[in-house]
């Protein structure tokens, strides 16, 4: 049996990069209900941000979209996270959200339109440059609704041009991350669905090319973890987007619907080598939070990966390698299972206490009269958000 002890140093290696639409109002398409105390500038989301790092020690950076975020001078921007104790993290791009892309924006048929899209992202290859971050994260929405609306094959032919012209700007060790999803906000298909989409094309891209997994963009009872494993063997496992999913894409807090799902992801992760301070995978949040606080709904979140990433630390690996060498099905499974069920919480909070950290976090942000001082802080003004 592997003990706290024995993996409490590897912890220490654990960033969980925050997003930066996380602190803004979000909503479904029912209804965004306002909260008190949300941020109206983008400064303002990323000093909730920095909260979150402050209350934990896990979240040192904050990821930004484009235009959600957009600032006349992001180097100021930069210096005022810092200031604040995080850094900028990856660059998420927006083609979702303008008249134009109606019908696709990177795979568009209309050339005006495709090239305004990949201008789009060279703007946020310039915002990477201002901001030091390394990768720029590519989701599309593009789709059809309808059979023989869109031509298919020649959109996946348009989209590897738009992504090469992309790729070209990158520099030094500037990466594209290229995010799948099955469906939505298109219904009968979608441009990148599924990881063997994303994977061919950046593939043909290079090395510098890889694969956002986000835990929501899958239907039901697929097998997460043995796409992490599979990306992870191929080296093209770029970054996560973690949030829960009962039903779609829910976006709700991480390890909230199946925490034994998250053990899973969390344990082929390090078995595949994507954790620890050699790895290149991104583990950040991508959810909302529509009716709770927001602040707490990350501290919650990232509380949520550390203790899971414990738990999956805690396997015995030598033991159950031999027992699946040995054909010991219900041996390695009683392994596995072991570490599963093993509370770490009061462990981890000795190991926050150790390192001047509050040992309970949410009840430490309860306490520490924040979340009154921005509610009374923050009023007037448009608070910032989903469509903003
Ligand atoms: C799309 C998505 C993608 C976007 C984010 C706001 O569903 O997961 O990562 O950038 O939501
Ligand atoms: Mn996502
Ligand atoms: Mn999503």
């Amino acid at each position: 049996m592997t003990t706290f002890a024995e993996i409490a140093p590897q912890l220490e290696h654990q960033a969980i990069e925050v997003p930066s639409w996380a602190y803004g109002n979000s909503g479904t398409r029912f209804k965004v209900f306002g909260t008190p105390g949300t941020p109206r500038t983008v400064e303002e989301k990323i000093a909730d941000a920095a909260a979150v790092h402050r209350f934990t020690g896990l979240a040192p950076k904050v990821a930004l979209h484009i235009p959600w975020d957009l600032v006349e001078d992001f180097a100021a921007l930069r210096v005022y996270a810092n200031d604040l104790g995080v850094e900028l993290g990856t660059i998420n791009s927006n083609t979702f959200q303008d008249d134009d892309y109606k019908f696709g924006g990177l795979t568009h048929h209309d050339p005006t339109i495709r090239q305004k899209a990949i201008d789009h992202h060279l703007e946020c290859v310039e915002v990477m440059g201002a901001t030091g971050s390394r990768d720029l994260k590519i989701w599309l929405a593009d789709g059809s609704n309808y059979p023989g609306q869109a031509d298919i094959r020649g959109r996946q032919d348009r989209l590897a041009d738009s992504l090469q012209a992309i790729y070209a700007q990158l520099s030094g060790d500037q990466r594209l991350v290229l995010e799948y999803k099955f469906f939505e906000p298109a219904f009968y298909h979608t441009d990148v669905p599924d990881w063997g989409t994303a994977l061919a094309h950046v593939q043909a891209l290079g090395e510098n090319a890889s694969v956002c997994l986000d835990t929501g963009h899958h239907a039901p009872g697929t097998n997460i973890e043995f796409i992490v494993a599979q990306l992870l063997r191929l080296g093209k496992l770029g970054s996560f987007d973690f949030n829960s999913r009962f039903y779609a894409d829910d976006d709700l807090i991480v390890g909230a619907a199946d925490p034994f799902q998250l053990f899973r992801i969390l344990f082929e992760v390090i078995r595949g080598g994507g954790y620890g301070p050699d790895s290149e995978v991104a583990f950040m949040l991508d959810q909302c939070h529509n009716v709770e606080k927001k602040i707490p709904g990350q501290i919650r979140s990232v509380l949520n990966v550390q203790e899971m990433t414990a738990r999956a630390l805690l396997v015995d690996r030598e033991s159950l390698e031999a027992a699946q060498q040995e054909g010991d099905v219900l041996g390695a499974h009683e392994i596995f299972m072991d570490a599963f069920y093993t509370d770490v919480r009061a462990d981890l909070a000795s190991w926050r206490e150790a390192r001047g950290l509050p040992a309970h976090p949410m009840q430490a942000y309860a306490e520490s009269g924040h979340q009154e001082t921005i509610e009374a802080e923050r009023v007037g003004g448009t608070q910032v958000g989903w469509g903003a």
